[in-house]
């Protein structure tokens, strides 16, 4: 709306004049500054410099985890409810700045107003839905009692834990994977991406200002392979909280659980790995609403998303008047800078965009290009939105997770036989259907392999509270963020039998 939008246009003035700001690591509430730094550019255009942080070394992981373990003992003992206090004391600030937070991300990750939004909305619920599912542990469970014989659950945090995003959600994952540890008593390591560093480190600085405690959150931004590694392998690493890709979730599943020298525990790994979402359409569902959900799940972020919809199984009746209006719908779409709220805004970064562009080349050769099909890195990573059609449900480009504005366009004969393309995968994360058959819509709802299934809607990502998030099969482990469960996968239970 208007308002909204006139206060979009001012946050990004206000924030324009902070750009080229350096952040430094926050390790116990202590602010260091490295020689080498790493620098986030804005997509769109790929040579304004956003900000820079620190580039965290092994020397500083060593040193954030002494006083992360330090930080652990007196946190683990406050009460829950002043714990939970201070997430939402965060979520308060946070959304009293929410236009600024979205205008960076608009900046940094490329984003249009939506997409920003909705992830800095997205970031606001974790925080006050992980606060409210606390108090479900603020004090001993009871099971049943027998005669003379008292039984108790305790609730108890793990320790430190290391926390490692991605550059996809750039505010939702990052507050979420590092809230919902701490709230319930851990100490964190959070290491950004690469890339997202700049509002990570905003972030890191409204939780100090909510009044979370020195040394309960280590900002470390750093590289991957070696910060990121180091912490994972370390026996001081208690659990290791990950959204990424695929290969290095399965790096980091290996390497927590190779035992060090000096580890006295088995590190929880918390996965999350992508998805090859695929949307099935037949013969009785709504076309139109079919196409626009399919345009929509596709191309919004550029399908940078584990949760964008990357196959859609359309079934023999329908296949062509389906087609025929996708393709008219992605042509309507304008690509261009996030912060101009384009609807289809750039690649995060040259690998993404070098990646995406081999995929384009590979999906000519094993489909027929219907719509888009080119890519222009010129003046910032931009893909136009792009529809393969007959493609093979083997083919690379309907297997692999491709992570850009493509859409391979399946064939199936029947309804019975796009469920079992859509469970062709080794994914398992979103799926759809559109269907006005009852029987077919029960029988996805059995058995649909995905962890989050949408029926006559769009396919989209978490919804915090409703629509917990996490996938089956090599998505991840699915731990189910913003779930009424997700806070047990940091804390360990204990159970007390006291005779009397
Ligand atoms: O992911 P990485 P990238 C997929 C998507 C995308 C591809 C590559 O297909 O094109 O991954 O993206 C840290 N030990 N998704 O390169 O490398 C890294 O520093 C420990 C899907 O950005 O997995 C960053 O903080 N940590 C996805 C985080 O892992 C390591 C979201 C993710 O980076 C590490 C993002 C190592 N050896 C990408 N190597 C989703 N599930 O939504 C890297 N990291």
């Amino acid at each position: 709306d208007p308002a909204n939008a006139q206060a979009y246009r001012d946050a990004l003035t206000k924030v324009r004049a902070r750009l080229g700001e350096t952040y430094p690591l926050i390790i116990g509430g202590e602010r260091i500054h490295t020689e080498e730094t790493l620098e986030s550019l804005n997509p769109s255009n790929h040579a304004e410099v956003v900000g820079r942080t620190a580039k965290a070394t092994v020397e500083h992981a060593e040193k954030a985890l002494a006083v992360a373990w330090q930080a652990y003992e007196s946190w683990k003992t406050w009460d829950m409810d002043a714990r939970a206090r201070i997430l939402i004391r965060a979520a308060a600030l946070l959304r009293r700045r929410k236009h600024e937070f979205s205008a960076l991300m608009s900046l940094e990750a490329g984003k249009n107003w939506a997409e920003a939004d909705a992830d800095t909305a997205e970031a606001i619920d974790f925080l006050e839905y992980y606060a409210r599912q606390s108090m479900k542990y603020a004090l001993p469970g009871e099971t049943a009692d027998f005669p003379g014989e008292e039984n108790r659950l305790h609730y108890i945090p793990l320790g430190v834990g290391v926390s490692i995003s991605p550059w996809n959600f750039p505010l939702a994952i990052f507050a979420g994977m590092l809230a919902a540890p701490i709230v319930v008593g851990n100490t964190v390591i959070a290491k950004p991406a690469e890339d997202t560093g700049v509002i990570a480190a905003w972030f890191a600085e409204l939780l100090e200002e909510a009044g979370l405690p020195a040394g309960v959150l280590t900002f470390l931004p750093g590289l991957g392979e070696e910060v990121g590694d180091y912490l994972v392998r370390h026996p001081q690493t208690r659990f290791v909280t990950f959204t990424g890709s695929r290969q290095v979730g399965l790096l980091i599943n290996q390497h927590a659980a190779t035992h060090q020298k000096g580890q006295k525990w088995i590190k929880r790994a918390v996965l999350e790995m992508g998805g090859k979402d695929a949307l099935i359409v037949d013969e009785t569902a709504d076309l139109d609403e079919a196409a626009q959900a399919a345009v929509q799940s596709a191309f919004g972020f550029a399908g940078q998303k584990c949760s964008a919809m990357s196959r859609l199984i359309v079934v023999d009746a329908v296949y062509d008047a389906l087609v025929e209006k996708v393709v008219a719908r992605t042509e309507t779409l304008t690509v261009g800078p996030g912060e101009e709220n384009a609807n289809v805004t750039p690649l995060v970064n040259q690998e993404s965009f070098e990646k995406v562009s081999r995929y384009l080349e590979i999906g000519r050769q094993e489909g027929k290009l219907r719509a888009g099909g080119s890519a222009d890195g010129s003046k910032g990573y931009f893909v136009q939105p792009t529809v393969f059609v007959d493609v093979d449900p083997q083919a690379r480009i309907a297997q692999e997770e491709i992570f850009g504005p493509v859409v391979a366009v399946i064939r199936a004969r029947d309804f019975d036989h796009a469920l079992q393309i859509a469970n062709g995968t080794e994914y398992g994360l979103t799926g759809g259907v559109f269907s006005k058959d009852r029987a077919r819509l029960e029988k996805a709802r059995r058995e649909f392999e995905v962890g989050n299934l949408y029926l006559n809607r769009k396919i989209t990502g978490a919804l915090v509270g409703v629509q917990p998030f996490g996938g089956y099969n090599m998505s991840g482990t699915d731990s189910k963020a913003g779930g009424p469960d997700y806070l047990t996968n940091f804390l360990q239970l204990k159970t007390v039998t006291e005779r009397f």
